[in-house]
């Protein structure tokens, strides 16, 4: 058995440590790293799953060139002199790379130096853009650079915090869980929650202000305005460390409060409530993530937050301050070595001569970009009419993600030269690559991320690399060497390109850029495998204060007492005025709103392997309030069509009052590998916003109708499927196999051709069928031996069995005919209850157990943990352990 190594999660921006360890047999297992300062041990649902999502089987294992496998000279050969005839024939912007917040540091490093510094254009850009350009656009408006103030000790030392546009517990969750332990110990804290769905994350509000699509603006407008009149400004602040007040307050105060609550659709006294909580603490957090970012006036609903804590001084103290939390493990590192279009590196400007000169000659380079690049959207449109020639992707999906997704496909369809590195072999964006890299996974790779709280932290290997897989960075370098750049490109290990990087960041840097890690430059091999998690600015000489910017002393927070990096080192504050209002079109007229759910990741290329992971949710939905459904025809599980001016989607209806009238939501999630038709990104118009260019995903006008089916299904097998021919289908791994939903528009005659079809059985396999055909049920058993292979349930409504239950009958033996009549009767035996939909994923604990142990006295989340260990583990789903309690009962599972 290995020791265990310390590492990072993957995942989301709380970066958390991990503690890997591999048994004698190969067996990974992880547990939290009680000695990193972001997580003290906790993990969330999908940390806890790591070790589910490390198989082999959906791997990139080899280099491929247009279908077939090649060797990585030829592969490398291929992509360099394309890139190089490619520019020389039509200049450098005619090529680009699209990256991501998922790769590491150095990886990132090493492709912007390669295009902003050699290629010699900034047509580099990255899915960041998708998730925090308002975010940076806005701190950069107000602060003069893209500087996180804050760190995660002041939501646990705020008296108040508030979440806006955050859905925390699925997505932050650790760092939910450490507010939520804050509160406990300190009742008085308060959270207030800005949300237009009541979200899980409620479960800790103590006020929910279910805001109107967009209404962020006109809601923080209101609140200076307010903050002013009961003059709780801090007026000493804002004199001796900010500028543009007077026209920043003007512009709040030309609103009034009628239009304030017309346009957050909140009334008068909810909004006084929260005004009035906020004037009263001093000690305010506010929190925000995509609900702020992901919208046409991101930047502004940013600016609009930071204006109020500006106003109040509320910034840089322990316990206050704005707060953008990050979504990728390394949204941050990528900001910092420059990875968009607009950004040079080392949070230099491209726009600045002096900073193009000083990274020129660092870098010793021939041809450093003079303007900005492409952003990811623009990038694509420029794919899409030819100007873009060759296109590197690397770690991400934008056919998945990116708005108009089905545009994005045909661009990248249409593009003369595609290059794809990633993990997974199979996916909706790597189909289209005429040259295929195959790179390293989590757990092989080597180097570092940063995290919401600017903590650099060390990702360390624990397994070999598969096949010929390789590091991004190297696959990077190799190809900047092969364009002729050998000198540039030479480095040999992570630990070199991270020295390249601190020394950067500290040099001619005096305290003029706030991101300084030169305390690291000279990083030898040992010293970097040591390095211990780091909060950034580490400076090599930490200059005098007056270098740095008056007060600007502590290492920890930035602002306190000003020292912003602005020619004149104030703060700006930004006159904002709530946008437009668009009229709802006659055609689409519910708003899309659209995000995350607790237990996948993305585009699910590592949650969709883990079989606890696919339990909670395991197929695409749609939220919608009753009222609108009843409005629309639409019952609750009937299947949907989503559709606006771009495209459809068909996914299940999920009826819920938490969801608020006249929108509806969808999660991000589903793609072609796991969906017939659940790509949501289809349906979203590519509109960004007009100062950080970051897409609207959290705002598309749709239409819903309820899809026909003639009939529905669902089924559970051993093999994945290679063919479903049904016109909605979800798949999804379970513990033992597979399952899948199912419906079809049309008559079905042939069940049992179907489902053998559908089961991959082989000749042998013995079916039991039941058919009613008058009541349309028809259940359909194959069996390998005493193995169930597949199972298919089918009625003319949305089928009741339970999917616990069934996916479990695939690990059991079946050799009386008692128990293979129990799986066509579609029943559970009175010895094995049916679990219920999960909730628990740590310990595989459904609905129906969380509602017997209620009903058999639990009465709190710690009874309920007690009797069935749900929740005691991760804690991802207490707020939903605690949702059952309260009901005190549960309606049938699933
Ligand atoms: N489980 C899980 N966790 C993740 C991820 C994942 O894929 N799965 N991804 C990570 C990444 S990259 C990111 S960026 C983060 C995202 O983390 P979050 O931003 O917390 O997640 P989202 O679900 O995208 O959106 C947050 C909320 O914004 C709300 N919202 C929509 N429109 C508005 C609006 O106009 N105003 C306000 N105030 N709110 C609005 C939505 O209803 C939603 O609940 O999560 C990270 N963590
Ligand atoms: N409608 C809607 N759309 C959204 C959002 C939304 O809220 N709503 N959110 C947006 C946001 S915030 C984000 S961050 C994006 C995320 O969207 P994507 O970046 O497209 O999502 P992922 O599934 O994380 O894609 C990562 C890819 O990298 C691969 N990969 C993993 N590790 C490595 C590695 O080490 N090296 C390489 N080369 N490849 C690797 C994975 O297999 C996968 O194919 O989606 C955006 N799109
Ligand atoms: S909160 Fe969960 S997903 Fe995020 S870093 Fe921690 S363990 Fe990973
Ligand atoms: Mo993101």
């Amino acid at each position: 058995m290995s020791a265990e190594v310390r590492t990072t999660c993957p995942y989301c921006g709380v970066g958390c440590g991990v503690l890997a360890k591999v048994a004698a047999d190969g067996e990974v297992s992880v547990r939290g790293d009680a000695d990193h300062p972001a997580n003290f041990g906790r993990l969330c649902s999908k940390g806890s799953a790591l070790a589910e999502t490390l198989g082999l089987e959906e791997r990139l294992l080899h280099p491929e060139i247009g279908g077939r496998r090649a060797g990585w000279d030829e592969a490398l050969d291929l992509v360099a002199s394309t890139f190089t005839s490619t520019i020389a024939e039509h200049g450098p912007d005619s090529v680009a790379f699209y990256v991501s917040g998922q790769l590491l540091t150095e990886d990132y490093y090493v492709a912007n130096k390669l295009m902003k510094g050699f290629i010699g254009s900034a047509n580099i850009d990255t899915n960041s853009r998708l998730c925090m350009a308002s975010s940076v656009a806005g701190h950069r408006r107000a602060f003069g650079s893209d500087t996180v103030p804050g760190t995660y000790e002041d939501l646990e030392l705020a008296d108040l915090v508030v979440l806006v546009g955050s859905n925390l517990a699925w997505c932050h969750p650790v760092l939910y869980q450490r507010i939520a332990a804050a509160k406990e110990k300190r009742p008085g804290m308060k959270i207030v929650l800005v949300d237009p769905r009541r979200t899980m994350t409620a479960d800790i509000a103590d006020l929910h202000l279910a805001i109107a699509p967009d209404g962020d603006v006109a809601l923080f407008s209101g609140l200076l305005a307010f903050l002013a009149e009961r003059d709780v400004l801090d007026r000493a602040y804002i004199e001796a460390h900010t500028t543009g007040f007077e026209a920043a307050l003007a512009a709040a105060s030309a609103l009034g409060m009628a239009e304030i609550a017309r346009r957050t659709g909140l009334d008068e006294e909810t909004l006084l409530r929260f005004f009035t909580l906020f004037a009263e603490t001093p000690k305010t957090v506010t929190v925000y993530s995509q609900g702020v970012n992901q919208s046409a006036s991101g930047t502004d609903k940013v600016n609009a937050i930071i204006n109020s804590h500006l106003a109040t001084g509320r910034i840089g103290e322990p316990g206050a301050g704005p707060f953008s939390v990050t979504g990728q493990p390394n949204a941050m590192g990528g900001r910092e070595v420059g990875g968009l279009a607009n950004m040079l590196a080392a949070h230099m400007e491209i726009e600045n001569p002096l900073h193009r000169d000083r990274v020129r000659r660092f870098w010793n380079a021939p041809a450093v970009a003079e303007k900005p690049g492409l952003k990811a959207v623009d990038m694509l449109r420029a794919v899409a009419d030819g100007r873009i020639k060759a296109l590197w992707i690397m770690a991400t999906n934008p056919v998945d993600s990116m708005p108009d997704a089905d545009a994005v496909e045909a661009a990248i369809k249409a593009c003369p030269f595609v290059v794809i590195s990633d993990v997974s072999a199979e996916g909706d964006t790597i189909r289209h690559a005429h040259v295929k890299l195959p790179a390293a996974a989590w757990g092989e790779k080597d180097g570092t991320v940063t995290n919401s709280e600017r903590r650099i932290s060390r990702q360390r290997p624990f397994l070999p690399m598969p096949g010929e897989a390789r590091p991004d960075w190297w696959i990077i370098a190799e190809v900047g060497r092969r364009m002729g750049f050998a000198e540039a490109f030479s480095h040999a290990s992570p630990a070199e390109i991270f020295a390249e990087h601190a020394a950067l960041s500290g040099f001619e840097n005096g305290g003029e850029r706030d991101f300084d890690i030169g305390a690291h430059a000279g990083v030898d091999a040992s010293a970097y495998e040591e390095l211990e998690p780091f909060q950034w600015p580490a400076v090599a000489l930490p200059p005098s204060p007056r270098e740095r910017g008056e007060g600007n002393v502590s290492n920890v927070r930035f602002f306190a007492n000003g020292g912003f990096y602005t020619p004149d080192r104030k703060a700006r504050f930004v006159a904002v005025r709530p946008a437009g209002e668009t009229a709802a079109a006659a055609d689409y007229p519910m708003i899309l709103n659209t995000g995350r759910v607790r237990d996948h990741w993305h585009t699910m290329t590592r949650t969709g392997q883990s079989p606890r992971l696919s339990q909670h949710l395991a197929e695409p939905f749609v939220e919608i309030h009753p009222a609108d459904a009843a409005r629309c025809g639409i019952g609750d599980a009937d299947i949907v069509r989503v559709s606006s001016a771009r495209g459809e989607v068909l996914v299940r209806a999920l009826l819920t009052a938490r969801q608020r009238q006249g929108s509806v939501f969808a999660p991000m999630h589903w793609t072609d590998r796991f969906s017939s038709r659940g790509r949501i990104d289809a349906l979203v118009a590519p509109l960004t916003d007009a100062v950080s260019g970051q897409p609207a995903l959290k705002h598309a006008a749709v239409r819903i109708e309820k899809f026909a089916a003639r009939a529905f299904g669902f089924a559970v097998m051993r093999q994945r499927p290679v063919w479903i021919d049904a016109d909605y289908w979800a798949l999804a791994r379970c513990r033992h196999g597979w399952r899948v939903e199912l419906a079809f528009a049309g008559e079905k005659t042939d069940w049992a051709a179907f489902a053998q079809k559908l089961f991959g059985a082989n000749e042998e396999a013995e079916l039991l069928a039941y058919h009613d055909s008058d009541a349309g049920q028809h259940r359909i058993a194959a069996f390998d031996g005493d193995r169930l292979a597949g199972a298919l349930f089918a009625a003319p409504g949305p089928v009741a069995v339970s999917r616990g239950w069934a996916a479990d009958q695939l690990g059991e033996t079946h050799a009386g005919q008692r128990s293979r009549f129990r799986i066509v009767a579609g029943r559970a035996g009175a010895d094995r209850p049916d679990a219920g939909a999960m909730v628990c994923s740590c310990f595989s604990v459904g609905a129906n157990q969380i509602a017997a142990a209620v009903a058999a006295g639990c009465a709190s989340v710690e009874d309920v943990g007690n009797a069935t260990r749900a929740g005691t583990n991760c804690g991802s789903c207490r707020a939903e352990i605690r949702a059952i309690v309260n009901a005190g009962r549960v309606q049938a599972a699933e």
